[in-house]
């Protein structure tokens, strides 16, 4: 029996999954959440992002990620009742687009980090910035332009990269940090990727950044899965020579490094590339094969399926981002997620049951009452200036006000997903607000598909830890099928599946079109104001 480690550095707390693997079975053998806010307290996060007097921008801290890790692998090692010994690699996920800066005693204090002294104690001076800017930031607009500008382009830009400049990506944030501070760039000699710092940690060594994390960046060539001359010069100068190098997905980035074995008595397992969050929920969710979608419900909403060409959208929303199987994924992201259910939620003074209640108790359509919910600055479509519209909506009725967001999430998933040219059938739901059944129901209705739930609500965590599984075989020399090695772990759970309402579809067919005439109402507002 083989066990692999998954690990998910998420937005607002650090997730492990233990896999067990044996010829007899295959199934979880642990899992666990660190909860930034609230186990991490001293860092002074409010869902796992710093304090900000400008709202367009996000950051997080570096230090409190691997103070995380740290906790998480003595919780391992002490409390999961898993044999260490049995440990052969692990691999884990990052929020995506996030970026760490480090000084040049970094590669050297990692290598030689002391096992009886707590990692975040050792590794306080080697930033070359305290925090880390993620994917939440929308302050990057002067810096998307400029990389536009200077590549030839949005079509040109999107074409070498897989996307457009957006905001959140490390490209742009990796411009405004050296234009905003330049002496804190100069200081800077390695910027790495949430995914690839903490491989790094793990390993003691520079970890690569593999293609799947790599293509958030708007640095990387998407066919060559190079880095792209053209882009980083667009960028900043010097670049290169502070980006890891790019590996596949299924690299080696070396054992896991004395600290950890000498520190909690695991094995020399092998460390194995990070990759982003929704290339991990890719494997995670088993779309290892193209014409299935996923949703995932978690800080972010995220919908995604595999592709064996890269297709760029028309409208330059989404992206295409290398695939941790090889190939491709498209990837759509909205930023008003879980977090916005969860303002209509506390402002209706509900609980998760009383908003599940409150979608059952509402007809689907609300009766035309439509919701644009820009609580924050939104990614899909492109909205800079936050701010919730509603139409024949009162404030104040909360029952309606629950069925508007999640419907508007809904409409907007669908209609900004057109692009795939995917014939939706069935799609696979993961992320924190999957357990919620009457939210998936929408979501049917709305797409007019079967919805799964899966097993395993972070499928970011497993695809990881089934990724460690893969990537461990292919260094022995056995290549086994992406196929085989997501069975019996990707699997819906048994009577989970939400079919959707006939009536109801024809009723969001409609209102589908009313509600993409709002949002372009909304966004030419937005865009004459400015
Ligand atoms: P992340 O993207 O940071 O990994 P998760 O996938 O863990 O986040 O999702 C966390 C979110 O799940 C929480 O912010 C919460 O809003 C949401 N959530 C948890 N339980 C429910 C529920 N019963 N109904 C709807 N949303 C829920
Ligand atoms: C994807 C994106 C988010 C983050 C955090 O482009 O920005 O989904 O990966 O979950």
């Amino acid at each position: 029996m083989s066990i692999y480690l998954g690990f998910d550095s998420s937005t607002q707390g650090l997730t492990a999954i233990a896999i067990e693997v044996s010829r007899a079975s295959r199934h979880v053998a642990f899992q666990r959440t660190l909860n930034y806010e609230r186990d991490l307290p001293r860092y002074g996060t409010a869902n796992g992002v710093l304090p900000q007097a400008d709202p367009l921008v996000a950051t997080s801290s570096p230090l409190m990620w691997a103070e995380a890790l740290d906790r998480m692998m003595g919780i391992i090692a002490t409390e999961s009742g898993i044999d260490l010994s049995r440990i052969r690699a692990i691999s884990g996920s990052g929020q995506q687009h996030g970026s760490v800066y480090l000084n040049s005693s970094a590669s050297g204090v990692l290598a030689a980090l002391d096992p009886h002294t707590p990692l975040a104690d050792q590794i306080s001076g080697v930033f070359s910035r305290s925090d880390s800017p993620i994917w939440m930031d929308s302050s990057t607009a002067s810096q998307c332009a400029a990389i536009t500008r200077a590549v030839g382009g949005t079509r040109a830009l999107a074409e070498l990269t897989g996307s457009r400049a957006f905001e959140r990506f490390t490209g742009p944030q990796i411009r405004k940090y050296f234009e905003t501070d330049p002496a804190g760039y100069s200081r800077t000699s390695r910027i790495h990727l949430v995914s690839s710092f903490m491989a790094s940690l793990l390993a003691g060594a520079d970890a690569p950044i593999e293609p799947g994390d790599g293509s958030g960046m708007n640095l990387m060539d998407i066919a060559a899965r190079k880095w792209a001359p053209r882009a980083l010069d667009a960028t900043a100068p010097g670049l290169e020579a502070r980006l890891p190098a790019l590996g596949p997905s299924w690299a080696v980035a070396g054992p896991l490094s004395p600290y950890w074995t000498g520190r909690y008595g695991f094995p020399a397992a092998r460390v194995i590339a990070w990759s982003g969050d929704n290339p991990c929920s890719l494997v995670g969710t088993g779309l290892v094969s193209q014409g299935r979608i996923a949703i995932s419900l978690g800080t972010s909403d995220t919908l995604f399926g595999f592709m064996r060409e890269p297709a760029i959208d028309p409208s330059f929303t989404g992206h295409v981002f290398g695939a941790p199987t090889g190939g491709y994924m498209s990837l759509i992201c909205f930023k008003n997620g879980s977090l916005a259910r969860e303002r209509i939620r506390d402002a209706a003074g509900l609980t998760w049951d009383g908003f599940s209640r409150a979608l059952r108790a509402t007809p689907a359509g609300n009766g035309g009452r439509l919701m644009l919910p820009w609580f924050d600055a939104e990614i899909t479509p492109e909205v800079l200036q936050p701010g919730v519209h509603r139409f024949g909506l009162d404030p104040a009725d909360g029952p309606a006000n629950v069925r508007a967001v999640v419907e508007a999430q809904m409409m907007a998933m669908a209609n900004h997903s057109a692009w795939m040219g995917v014939k939706v059938d069935t799609i696979y739901a993961t992320g924190g607000a999957s357990r919620n059944r009457d939210i998936l129901q929408v979501m049917a209705d709305v797409f007019g598909a079967k919805v799964d739930q899966l097993e395993v609500g972070n499928s970011a965590c497993l695809g990881a830890a089934l990724r460690a599984y893969h990537a461990d075989e292919l260094a022995e020399g056995h290549n086994v099928p992406w196929e085989d090695i997501v069975a019996g772990f990707v699997e819906p759970i048994a009577g989970s599946r939400v079919s959707p309402n006939p009536e109801h579809t024809e009723i969001y067919q409609n209102l589908r079109r009313v509600y993409a005439a709002r949002e372009a109402e909304a966004l030419s507002t937005l865009t004459s104001a400015l």
